[in-house]
């Protein structure tokens, strides 16, 4: 079975995706998600001017083969946009073999171990009443575990507290860059001290309504220094997270060893990764507990399933990144390694806008929070090309922080 075209679809319904079709000389097809949230145009050309034109003719069942004609046959390694681009043809050759083989793909990763695969929720406020009922709205819609994020006094915007009210972005409940936010990144303030101060407040407050059951979850968005790590995570040591999630920036793997020696809070980290090389110190070190890279940018099914049987022998635990800019086909993929994986940790699910579904259907289900990913053969996914096109691209940044002074602050 050769490959006959390599097509590469950007559209926009609620926020931009990027998706890679892979036609094959049978007639199948097979889906991938190559979506760089704020970057999505230079995948695009990756896949368009650099990979397609190569693989047109090779054999789509020469998966490990074709990933390392594209990762260790390319002179220029790694990287957001190079990974991406080959995660997106992974996961739609992926997706070629299960629908050959007639069976949903977590059945070629060996089978579910669990039946089915715990999800995180996102609840965010403006104060602490307004986070309190978002939880409880959560827990309504089923959830059993959620990460908080909370503004914080004096800042004028915190990431990962949505600007404007929610459900009036395109119909989506929750989103950060939705499509017609703005043509440039809009700017937030950032102050660490008041951050750190503000925190534990908010876990001592929910943690007081909701009790120590429920799984909490927190981001940091890798705005702290070492030092100020190790001071939040043994702050919030009282409230028993499920994890702290970014809490340096992502260059210093050592930046960890400092954090983990002063908390016994459980860390995850890695949605910015895109290779073992990223974190191979942070997991044989046992510096974390939860690694955050998911298909969509860490290589595909081949590259996360090695990235996480290699996780497994330091009893490092996945926790797939699974916001809103990871495409309904790229979910998808998550959720098939994370009921055939032994190591899963746990799921983060941003739930799509419903304009999204009116380009993309997928078979995961949501019942009991966890996340099923259903029997259809493949991913269980597809794409409405004609609908993807009456939702063209459009500019869409992720913010930039900066202090008070007006200094740039890190992500
Ligand atoms: O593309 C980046 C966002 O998806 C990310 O910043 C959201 O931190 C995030 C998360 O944990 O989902
Ligand atoms: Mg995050």
């Amino acid at each position: 079975m050769r490959i006959d075209a390599v097509e590469v679809i950007v559209t926009s319904p609620g926020r931009n995706f990027v998706t890679v079709r892979i036609i094959t000389d049978s007639g199948i097809v097979g889906l991938g998600d190559a979506t760089v949230n704020g970057r999505e145009l230079a995948v695009v050309s990756y896949l368009e001017d650099h990979v397609g034109p190569i693989l047109r003719g090779r054999d789509a069942s020469r998966i490990e083969e074709i990933w390392h004609y594209l990762y260790r046959g390319a002179y220029w390694r790694r990287g957001p946009v190079t990974m991406a681009a080959i995660s997106a043809i992974d996961m739609a050759l992926w997706d070629i073999k299960a629908k050959v083989a007639d069976m949903p793909l977590y059945q070629l990763l060996g089978g579910r171990v669990r039946e089915g695969a715990l999800a995180y929720a996102h609840a965010f406020g403006t104060s602490t009443e307004e986070l309190i009922a978002a939880i409880q709205a959560k827990l309504d819609d089923g959830f059993q575990a959620v990460r908080i994020q909370s503004a914080v006094p004096g800042l004028d915007g915190v990431y990962g507290v949505p600007h404007g009210k929610s459900k009036d972005n395109n119909g989506a409940v929750e989103d950060y860059e939705p499509a017609h936010r703005s043509a440039k990144p809009i700017e937030e303030t950032w102050n660490s001290a008041a951050y750190l101060r503000h925190v534990p407040t908010v876990f001592a407050a929910v943690r007081e309504h909701f009790g120590f059951d429920l799984p909490l979850l927190h981001d940091a968005h890798h705005r702290l220094t070492p030092n100020e790590a190790a001071i939040l995570g043994r702050s919030l040591e009282p409230y028993d997270l499920f994890w702290l999630e970014d809490v340096t920036p992502v260059e210093q793997q050592h930046n960890l060893r400092r954090v983990r020696s002063m908390t016994t809070t459980p860390l995850a980290i890695g949605e910015v990764f895109n290779s073992i090389h990223d974190c191979y110190h942070l997991v044989t070190e046992q510096l974390i507990d939860y690694l955050r890279v998911p298909p969509t940018h860490g290589g595909g099914i081949t590259g996360v399933r090695k990235l996480m049987d290699f996780a497994a022998l330091h009893q490092v635990k996945s926790g797939f990144h699974g916001p809103t800019d990871i495409s309904p086909v790229g979910m998808a993929a998550s959720v098939h390694l994370d009921v055939a994986l032994h190591n899963f940790g746990i799921q983060e699910y941003m739930q799509h806008a419903d304009v999204t579904f009116e380009v993309f259907s997928s078979d995961v289900t949501f019942a009991n929070g966890q996340l099923n990913p259903g029997e259809t053969p493949g991913l269980g996914v597809d794409i409405d090309t004609a609908a993807a096109r009456e939702f063209p691209y459009e500019p869409a940044y992720l913010p930039v922080a900066r202090l008070q002074d007006g200094t740039i602050h890190d992500w």
